[in-house]
């Protein structure tokens, strides 16, 4: 008597569970400027989030909220890349800023987030 095959299915079972997941990650944040948790001397010009995957402009949004939550975009959200967007925001003032993201990826799949940054102002 022995559990080893059972194990060996077990494990074999779990890796083929997982492989979906691993192998399709849906369209996520892989490069954004400003990057998650930036400190700006100066208000940045536009927020750019390169994805992990294409997405479909239409169905996408990118929110730029200062901390009392009024949205300082100023602009629609453009097309830079396949993968890649942008939004032109207002001069933005000393605080804190919330980047809330919506994308659907070319596979159909919706993924949204939060990024953070803090424009400390220059002297
Ligand atoms: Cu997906």
């Amino acid at each position: 008597m022995s559990f080893k095959p059972l194990i060996v299915a077990s494990v074999l079972a779990l890796a083929a569970a997982l492989a979906p997941a691993l192998l399709h990650a849906h369209a996520y944040p892989m490069v954004a400027v400003p990057p998650e948790g930036a400190v700006l001397r100066d208000s940045p010009r536009e927020i750019r989030i390169q994805f992990t995957e294409g997405i479909e402009l239409e169905f996408s949004h990118i929110d730029v909220k200062n901390a009392a939550g009024e949205k300082m975009n100023a602009g629609n959200l453009r097309r830079i890349a396949d993968d890649t967007v942008a939004v032109a925001v207002k001069a933005l003032a000393p605080g804190t800023y919330r980047i809330e993201w919506q994308v659907l990826s070319v596979d159909t799949h919706v993924t949204d987030g939060v990024l953070r940054f803090t424009v400390a102002g220059g002297k």
